[in-house]
């Protein structure tokens, strides 16, 4: 049976130790920590996460964690759940003013029913699993209402970046996006956060357009600052710019969406390690899971300690 308190970083967990393991944290925190459902996914299955709450103040900004969107990305919600256990362990006092200072929504798997089956199924899976015809499903990654479809996606139901029937066609999307416009304001979101994996990146929008956000000048001095954290913990070199400019022009991502549709000001998503040599660059060796997820923890600190200041 699963043990709740068996989290650690040295492996991958289930859906349900995760969730069973948030319960449990939430037991431990009960004045500061909730669990939130955001609804269910396609199968069913409800999709999770927790709200930390330590600052009571009407006028605290909340900063917005989300992973596991891409299914056989496991080291993003790994990473994930060792961020929620600094936030409320950690002994460091930056950590903890920060902790205190934000209020924290953070989800670790937005793909449920996709992470499931990369357990039981394929490992190498990254889409949900709607099912179209022969094939099956979207790629969450390309489903959301900005751009949709203009760009890096495919209308291919058999295709990895297949971006679904309609915008906002999936239930995945369709709760996340209730979920964060019902949040916007009344829990004053100011900073969206999206991990994945792999090609150690810290990416800001737009992936479908090379034109430059509002915010443009700020954003590329905050990724470069965070790189530059990273490079000093880990000796890791992370390249920072915009989606289009350093990956590859895409639409419909979580992070484009919020930013454009819902002017979030802040928005970075993260590509983590992936292995050094090998061909399957999603797996990252769990023996990596710790120095993966204190860098990006260390990154993710400097991008908010560097909007305080602009
Ligand atoms: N990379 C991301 C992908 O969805 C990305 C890159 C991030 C594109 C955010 C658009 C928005 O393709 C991986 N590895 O999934
Ligand atoms: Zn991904």
């Amino acid at each position: 049976d699963i043990d709740p308190k068996s989290m650690d970083w040295k492996h991958y967990f289930h859906l349900e130790t995760i969730y069973s393991w948030m319960n449990f944290l939430v037991q431990e925190h009960p004045n500061d920590l909730a669990i939130i459902n955001i609804g269910e996914s396609a199968q069913g299955i409800p999709i999770k996460g927790i709200s930390l709450k330590k600052n009571k103040k009407d006028n605290a900004t909340t900063i917005f964690i989300e992973s596991g969107i891409h299914a056989r990305e496991w080291i993003a919600p790994a990473t994930t759940n060792y961020i929620i256990n600094e936030l409320l362990s950690s002994n460091e006092t930056e950590v903890q003013r920060l902790a205190e200072n934000y209020n924290w929504i953070i989800l670790p798997i937005v793909n449920p029913d996709g992470y499931k089956y990369t357990f039981e199924g394929d490992r190498m899976w990254r889409k949900n699993r709607e099912l179209f015809g022969i094939c099956r499903g979207v790629d969450l990654n390309r489903n959301f209402p900005f751009h949709w479809n203009s760009t890096g996606s495919s209308g291919d139901p058999c295709r990895y970046d297949y971006s679904g029937p309609s915008a906002a066609s999936e239930m995945e999307t369709k709760q996340l996006i209730k979920f964060l416009q019902e949040n916007l304001i009344l829990n004053n979101i100011k900073t969206f956060i999206s991990l994945h994996s792999y090609s150690q990146m810290i990416m800001f929008p737009y992936g479908h357009t090379a034109d430059h956000v509002e915010n443009y000048d700020d954003l590329s001095a905050i990724g470069r600052k965070a790189s530059e954290k990273i490079k000093q913990v880990s000796g890791r070199i992370y390249k920072s710019g915009s989606i289009y400019e350093i990956i590859y022009p895409s639409s419909g991502g979580s992070k484009d969406w919020a930013h454009g549709e819902l002017k979030i000001p802040i928005t970075f998503s993260f590509e983590l390690r992936g292995p050094p040599d090998s061909k399957d660059l999603f797996i990252l060796p769990a023996a990596e899971i710790e120095s993966t997820a204190q860098e990006a923890f260390a990154a993710i600190m400097t991008i908010i300690e560097e909007s305080e200041s602009r």
